[in-house]
């Protein structure tokens, strides 16, 4: 059977899952979030990474379907986990620029944050810099939208795409995810150390979160931690878990 209508069964079927990938504060090793990632437990093939099917969901349009189910299943999570009395709790989400441009998109975003009755900042949505600024007025229309809704918005891969400083002064996001390149020859690397001190001062004087992703070692995690990046996300700490397995990784450090 071809990929695409694999997928598309996949999806009908529940063949879905979110694993999460802790995001850590580095003073204190809490958990104080997590990024939902989508898995394909293939009946045959086992558990699938995105990158294997990701693809083929943004060229057919099935990256539609699945966003949705994607959005429902991290609200339904959210919703759990704060009925378990983990209430500080953040997650995310990748949002696909079709999806963004997506006439009923924000409503859906609404309408789950409603039927899960979340609050609208535990939810954080990640746009890339190219999703954000391809088609500008779509998508700076659906972001205005969602601003209004309350959820919290994130660049994700921040500093990759060409129009980095634009992606910024059109969203206002509240969250910068530093990109993994940017992390991984710390500290030896006085280039990408001074692209980050940079990224710092700017995320500051606009009063921006940011997250560094891609933490792998000790060196990166304290040369980040000392210049304010004590939000990460990276191997050293964990990688993408099951809900469980987050759960635990949670309660660990509270
Ligand atoms: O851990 P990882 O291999 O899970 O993720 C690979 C890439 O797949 C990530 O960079 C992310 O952008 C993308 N991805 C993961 N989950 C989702 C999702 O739910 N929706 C979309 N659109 N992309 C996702
Ligand atoms: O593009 P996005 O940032 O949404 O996707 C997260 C991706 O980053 C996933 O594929 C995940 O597996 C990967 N990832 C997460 N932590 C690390 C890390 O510490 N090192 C590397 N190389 N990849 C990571
Ligand atoms: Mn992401
Ligand atoms: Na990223």
């Amino acid at each position: 059977m071809n990929l695409e209508r694999a997928l598309r069964s996949a999806i009908e079927e529940q063949q879905l899952r979110l694993h999460y990938q802790p995001v850590v504060d580095a003073r204190t090793a809490q958990v104080v979030g997590g990024e939902a990632l989508v898995r394909w437990q293939h009946p045959e093939r086992g558990l699938l990474m995105p990158d294997a099917f990701i693809g083929v969901a943004e060229s057919s349009g099935l990256v539609r379907p699945l966003g949705a189910w994607v959005l429902r299943a991290a609200a339904a999570q959210l919703a759990r986990w704060h009925a378990m009395g983990l209430g500080g709790l953040q997650i995310s989400i990748n949002v696909s620029a079709l999806q963004l441009r997506e006439p009923e998109f924000v409503e859906s975003v609404r309408a789950e944050i409603d039927r899960y009755g979340l609050r609208p900042g535990s939810l954080t949505l990640e746009l890339t810099e190219s999703t954000l600024l391809d088609d500008s007025e779509g998508a700076l229309r659906a972001v205005a939208a969602l601003r209004q809704s309350g959820v919290m918005l994130a660049v994700d891969d921040f500093g990759t795409g060409y129009s980095s400083l634009a992606a910024l002064k059109l969203v206002r996001p509240d969250r910068l995810k530093i990109d993994r390149g940017f992390v991984h020859d710390l500290p030896a690397a006085a280039d990408d150390a001074a692209l980050i001190e940079a990224m710092f001062g700017m995320a500051r004087a606009l009063d921006i979160e940011v997250i560094a992703e891609g933490v792998e070692t000790p060196a990166q995690r304290d040369w980040l931690a000392m210049r304010g990046g004590h939000l990460q996300q990276g191997w050293l700490w964990s990688k993408a878990v099951p809900p469980d397995d987050f759960v635990a990784a949670v309660e660990q450090h509270r």
